[in-house]
């Protein structure tokens, strides 16, 4: 019955767009977003008031409730009543879990605002600032909730004044970040004025003033502060909470204040002057009691004391009269104090009260949605609004406006699909079945058996059909099948079920050429045309149907799975773009292969595995080279989730799990100046024992030189064309750089391949900005002999064009040695991409490599004796000869043919030469890499661990055991909890969170997450030949060389031949000095 009237008031306070809030709940793990969200569904008579914090009614999994971490984000619609208006509340609780932040941003796309959840007892942790960029950077308004002060009271025993100063502190510290993440934007977007107005004519040489932007720019209302209202103070376990208004409100009538002055002074450095009756300032340097302190808290702390602390029969009553308030008598003789504590403040300072007034006052509507964040959905990656097509750029007006009315534009976005159970559908929910119905069914059956029995020619008495009760067909099939319902929302128009609409993929472009908007041509790249299936209100753990959906709402849509794999944008429009694809903060990077136990259910994993590819915003499923099915995930927690969910849920087989599969890179070092034993011993400086390629030499094929500097020249294997490549590090600054900047580099690679065929592309002021710093960073890391002009020398990044690797350009063009290489340049190109894709190590990717083209010899064959098949001739021939002028603009369109021609004309028995130029390029590159010192470089997380004192030894023994560092470590402000900063190799890290939790009793647990590529340092080629060095490190050398241990791992996972050392005659060289 709640329900129905529920229903219908949602329905109807769906039509009122200005009245409609959509928020996530946003925080670091465990800070208390579901035990909140628990308060404000109860607050809507969903769940009762008493369950409210124990029932995490939103963590609808079981894995959830167990583990007590929420996994998924999931929604539900409130009403609240305020003001004399009422409201409708799309709520959105969203994961905490480093693991699962991919959740938090399709929470996020859908919303206007966020609540942000603090715990004020830990205060702003890692996740904490990451929900607040991700809000940031998706434009929606946050409001705070400073919640758990009862720990303040009852864990850290605080008294008022202690904990104010807490509070203080911590709303310090969120607005810092806040303040950081504006500072960054104002720059950011000055930099774009800038750099548009340099574009329109006026540029030369500025002098930038770099804070004029910030002074002019008002950020009062981006602060969390309480007098602004957008602070609550709030304990969501015992169900009270309160904003600074509500006390000043209550206090203006008994002290005759304004409440607009009590609102303006009881948050800060204001005390009560009792004999003057008057409110002042300098609370702190009179040592006088902030008025929150004597307001707010004392009474806070009171009551904890009274209900709590001494259990105070009389005491309590007397508060309980003077806040007017009644308690249930088992409530008041209940064993446990919490509960009358709950009781009391439930009715006096309701959480969900305080919560909801501040959500609907200080959020906005859907109406109130800012222009640039429409640009910005609407404009995906460098590209600017103003060149869209103008009838793109006219649906921004249909965001601005969100109507509702049917002749608008219908524009929805699909954040995620997630998977239900039949039974979860309202059309399959149990529910009594009219007369009807039932006559309805018996005729089926009745009609089924009868057609089975004149198949069956009178086989099976009638007796047991008449008792059979057969369900409708379909539906044990339809039990059996997974539902996907798209979370989603409507920007602008209304939504009908069975509409036909538009289905654009991310890839969508209405820019390509060839969309046509009408449904008869299906085949525009990335569009399909259906009608909508069924439409839901999400709640919680139900679907309720609706007709129709008005814009500005959240929803689930059914029957969408066939055309949307994990997100898409539907309209009605077809000029409607793919909305910019969301931010995701993870990096998967842990892997596992995965098989059935049973062979013979391959099929089903298969099946399964697509499933929970669709059903997971994050994890991706690959299947390699070798066969085997790969699964990626964010994390550990992540990785237990997507198992548990394939097992149980979406291939119900049995299934096995690999090891997971570390992910390493493979690079070059300088020479290093130590060696392994010197290292550890600290003795003597001796020379290094680079691994000689002189050495080897003998086992080089032949058409390979390496001269002693490391210069690789490689001849194609039709003795044609040779090419000489010198492999480098780059400074460590430079990979870094590149590493951050693939986005960059991805969009000016497409700019230079449209701007080859001829088209160019519109690039934003803050791209052609990126590309102007990156090049200067570059400029400014790249010093000395060896790197003169290699900004403007670089050819490519690789692998994939975006890579952390370069390609430079040596060549000093004009020289006869250099004839013609730039007809080759894709084929040169190819081959670094190649060779940077996985390197002779283990054959994992490359990083902060550079790879120095520094020779080209090609032995022309004249057209004719080419065809004739005859000797090759030196030199640039004539037939090559034009080709070197220096071309102008149309000549590049025959130089294409004329490159064809060549290809063709240079085809041999080894194939055409473009092709043997790929293959002897990237073998160059492996050689030159070869040539020097090899390194493997491990992943590294970062974690955080809050321990204390206690513990502190403990933590610190696994984080060596597992060879991480201690980055920092710091007492926490307030409080007895050191923070630990450390950093760990992903190698190392499995069962790492649960090994820290055991060993500190549950005290300390930390969140792994992805950081940077670090260089391990022992040489995996090492081998010990001194005396010393055998003792140190035995005789084959592997007891304590991690990095060979890794490479061979890997090596042997992959198939590849690994070198098992036989040390056959040790004596013999013991006596090998290597000290010369
Ligand atoms: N003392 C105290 N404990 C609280 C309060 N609110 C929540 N908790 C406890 O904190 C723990 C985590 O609460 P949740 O609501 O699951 O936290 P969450 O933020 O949803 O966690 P994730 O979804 O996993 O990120 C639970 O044990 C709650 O009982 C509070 O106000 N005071
Ligand atoms: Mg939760």
């Amino acid at each position: 019955v709640v329900l129905n009237f529920h229903l219908e008031k949602i329905i109807a306070l769906q039509k009122n767009t200005s009245n409609i809030r959509n928020l996530c709940i946003l925080a670091h793990v465990d800070h208390g977003k579901t035990t909140l969200a628990d308060c404000l569904v109860a607050s809507n008579g969903i769940i009762s008031s008493r369950m409210a914090g124990k029932l995490r009614y939103l963590d609808s999994r079981e894995d959830e409730q167990i583990r007590g971490i929420t996994m998924k984000s999931s929604a539900i619609s409130l009403h609240y009543a305020t003001g004399g208006q009422e409201y409708l509340i799309n709520l959105i609780d969203s994961p905490g879990h480093v693991d699962f932040s991919s959740e938090v941003s399709t929470a996020v796309r859908l919303c206007d605002g966020a609540i942000v959840v603090l715990d004020a007892v830990e205060g702003v942790c890692p996740q904490t600032q990451a929900v607040l960029r991700q809000a940031w950077l998706e434009n929606i308004r946050p409001v705070l909730v400073i919640n758990k002060i009862d720990r303040l009271i009852v864990e850290l025993k605080l008294t008022a004044q202690e904990a104010y100063i807490h509070l203080q502190k911590i709303l310090e510290q969120v607005n810092a970040v806040t303040g950081s993440l504006f500072t960054s934007k104002v720059l950011e977007e000055r930099a774009e004025k800038d750099t548009e107005a340099a574009g329109t004519g006026d540029g030369g040489d500025q002098v930038y003033d770099w804070s004029a932007g910030l002074e002019e720019t008002d950020d009062s209302h981006l602060y969390f502060s309480p007098d602004q209202g957008n602070v609550v103070f709030a304990s969501a376990i015992d169900g009270w909470g309160f904003s600074v208004r509500q006390f000043a409100h209550m206090y203006s009538q008994k002290m005759g204040v304004r409440s607009e002055v009590l609102l303006k002074t009881l948050w800060g450095d204001f005390y009560l002057n009792t004999k003057a009756k008057k409110i002042m300032k300098g609370a702190q340097a009179k040592g006088k009691k902030p008025l929150f302190v004597q307001l707010v808290l004392d009474n806070i702390w009171s009551l904890y004391e009274a209900v709590v602390t001494r259990r105070d029969k009389e005491k309590v009553e007397k508060v309980i009269s003077s806040l007017g308030i009644r308690v249930a008598a088992r409530d008041s003789r209940h064993s446990d104090p919490k509960v009358l504590l709950s009781a009391i403040c439930g009715q006096w300072l309701p959480v969900s009260q305080a919560v909801l007034t501040m959500v609907c006052e200080k959020l906005p509507s859907p109406l109130d949605m800012p222009a640039d964040r429409v640009e910005k959905l609407m404009c995906a990656g460098a590209r600017r609004f103003d060149c869209l097509p103008q009838e793109t750029q006219d649906l921004k007006r249909a965001f601005l406006d969100c109507k509702s009315d049917p002749a608008t534009p219908a524009i929805i976005f699909v954040s995620k699909m997630f998977a239900v159970d039949s039974k979860a559908l309202p059309r399959n929910k149990q529910r009594p079945l009219t007369q009807e119905e039932m006559e309805q069914r018996r005729d089926v059956a009745r009609q089924r058996h009868a057609e089975k029995l004149a198949a069956a020619q009178g086989v099976g008495g009638p007796e047991r059909a008449s008792s059979e009760a057969a369900p409708p067909g379909g539906q044990t099939y339809d039990e059996e099948k997974e539902h996907f319902i798209a979370f989603a929302r409507v920007y602008s128009g209304v939504v009908r079920k069975g509409q036909k609409v538009f289905v654009l993929s991310p890839k969508y472009d209405p820019l390509a050429p060839g969309c046509a908007p009408t449904d008869d041509l299906p085949a525009v790249p990335h569009l399909a045309c259906r009608p909508l299936g069924s439409l839901y209100l999400l709640m919680g753990r139900d679907l309720e149907e609706l007709d129709e959906v008005p814009s500005g709402n959240v929803l689930g849509m059914g029957g969408m799975e066939e055309v949307i794999l994990k997100s898409a944008t539907i309209s009605t429009n077809p000029a409607c773009p793919a909305f910019t694809p969301l931010n995701f903060e993870a990096t998967p990077i842990v892997r596992v292969a995965i098989e059935p136990k049973h062979p013979s259910e391959m099929s089903k994993l298969v099946r399964g595995m697509k499933l929970l590819n669709q059903a997971d915003p994050c994890a991706e499923v690959l299947i390699q080279e070798t066969g085997e099915h790969v699964l990626v995930t964010a994390g550990e927690v992540h990785l237990q989730r997507c198992l548990d969910d394939l097992r149980e849920r979406f291939a119900k087989i049995e299934i096995s799990a690999s090891k997971p599969i570390i992910p390493f890179r493979e690079t070059v070092i300088r020479p290093p100046k130590v060696d392994m034993v010197n290292e550890d011993l600290g003795k003597q400086q001796k020379v290094a024992i680079v691994r000689q390629v002189k050495d080897e030499q003998p086992r080089l094929p032949e058409t390979v030189q390496v001269d002693p500097r490391g210069l690789v020249t490689l001849t194609t294997a039709n003795k044609l064309a040779a090419v000489g490549v010198q492999a480098v590090p780059l400074p460590e600054e430079v990979t870094r750089l590149l590493e951050g900047s693939s986005e960059l580099i991805r969009t000016m690679e497409l700019f230079n391949m449209s701007a080859k065929e001829g088209r160019t592309l519109a690039l934003s002021g803050k791209t052609l900005e990126g590309i102007r710093d990156l090049k200067q960073k570059l400029e400014t890391h790249m010093q000395g002999h060896k790197w003169r002009n290699a900004v403007d020398r670089i050819w490519a990044f690789g692998p994939r064009r975006n890579g952390p690797n370069i390609l430079l350009n040596s060549l000093d063009g004009g020289g006869g040695g250099t004839t013609g290489y730039r007809d080759f340049d894709n084929s040169i190109v190819s081959g670094f991409q190649l060779a940077t894709l996985a390197g002779p190590m283990c054959e994992e990717p490359l990083m902060g490599v550079c790879f120095s083209v520094e020779s080209w010899d090609m032995k022309f064959p004249r057209q004719d004796s080419m065809e004739g098949g005859g000797a090759p001739v030196e030199g640039g021939a004539q037939g090559k000869a034009e080709e070197d002028t220096p071309e102008s603009g149309d000549a590049a369109a025959s130089r294409g043919q004329a490159r064809r021609r060549t290809d063709v004309a240079l085809s041999d028995c080894y194939g055409p030469f473009s092709g043997q130029l790929i293959a002897a390029m990237k073998e160059a590159c492996r050689y030159a890499f070869q040539s020097k010192p090899q390194r493997l470089m491990a992943a590294m997380y970062t974690c955080e661990i809050m321990a204390t004192a206690e513990v502190l030894g403990r933590v610190y023994a696994v984080l060596s055991k597992r060879e991480g560092r201690v980055l920092q470590e710091e007492m926490k402000e307030g409080s007895e909890v050191f923070i630990i900063k450390a950093v760990l190799p992903v190698a190392e890290s499995f069962g790492f969170a649960d090994e820290i939790r055991k060993r500190t009793s549950g005290l300390a647990s930390p969140q792994l997450v992805f950081s940077h590529w670090e260089v391990i340092p022992s040489d995996p080629f090492w081998v010990p030949t001194t005396e010393e060095e055998y003792l140190h490190f035995g005789e084959k050398a592997d007891s304590a060389n991690q990095a060979l241990k890794y490479m061979n791992g890997v090596r042997r996972r992959k198939g590849l031949y690994v070198e098992e050392k036989i040390v056959e005659h040790a004596e013999k060289q013991r006596t090998l000095g290597k000290n010369k």
